[in-house]
């Protein structure tokens, strides 16, 4: 079923949790660098350009804070394991996504965004490790579904899974370029964000 865009407007640049907006209800875009983020976002938002994409990965670099509806957010965070920063910088920033996960108390889910082509890498891996560790609710979202052919599919799907230690049916698989799935995330984002039944 069709499911309608999901209206995001950029709100702020933040360089740590303290300097987020307020909010109700909050989920957010993690995953490593080039993997498709800020693709995803503008996808979800039925290809407005909300969120910067970049051929050169490492681009943002800041909380990207989104409005969605009302009262909910939606934060693209930085990408983890970009290569070309110093070892302090990229530890900077693990630090500050880190902080953030385990301190926004509206942190309602995290999408972990793995590259469908060729994930989960060990960067993956550990960034779920550490989420499973911390009791942060998280949803793995493989990305760039076009690009796995066809006859290679149901075995790719069973890897990533198996991968990231899931089971298939656990894993969203998406394109921001085909379309694949995306109307099924925006229908999670929402029930992610909706208020509790009273
Ligand atoms: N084929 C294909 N390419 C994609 C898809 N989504 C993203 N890409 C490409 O992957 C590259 C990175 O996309 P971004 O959305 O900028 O990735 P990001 O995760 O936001 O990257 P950082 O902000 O650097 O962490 C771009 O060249 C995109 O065009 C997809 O669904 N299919
Ligand atoms: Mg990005």
């Amino acid at each position: 079923m069709a499911s309608p865009p999901l209206r995001l407007r950029f709100l702020t640049s933040a360089p740590d949790l303290d300097h987020l907006p307020p909010t109700r209800a909050e989920v957010t875009v993690l995953g490593r660098s080039n993997v498709g983020k800020s693709s995803l976002l503008n996808a979800l938002s039925g290809g407005k350009d909300v969120a910067k994409t970049s051929k050169k990965p490492g681009r943002t670099r800041l909380l990207n804070a989104f409005a969605l509806d009302e009262d909910a957010t939606v934060v693209d965070c930085p990408g983890y394991g970009y290569a070309q920063v110093s070892k302090a910088e990229r530890a900077a920033w693990q630090d500050m996504v880190d902080d953030y996960l385990l301190g926004r108390d509206e942190l309602m889910m995290a999408m972990v965004l793995v590259d469908g082509e060729v994930g989960p890498t060990k960067l993956d891996v550990a960034e779920l490790d550490w989420l499973r560790e911390h009791r942060v609710p998280h949803t793995v979202v493989a990305t760039k579904h076009d690009k796995v052919r066809s006859a290679k599919r149901e075995r790719r799907k069973r890897d990533l899974a198996a991968g990231c230690g899931l089971e298939r049916g656990d894993i969203v698989w998406v394109s921001a370029h085909s379309g694949v799935g995306i109307d099924r995330l925006r229908d999670l984002v929402r029930l992610w964000v909706s208020p509790p039944p009273r």
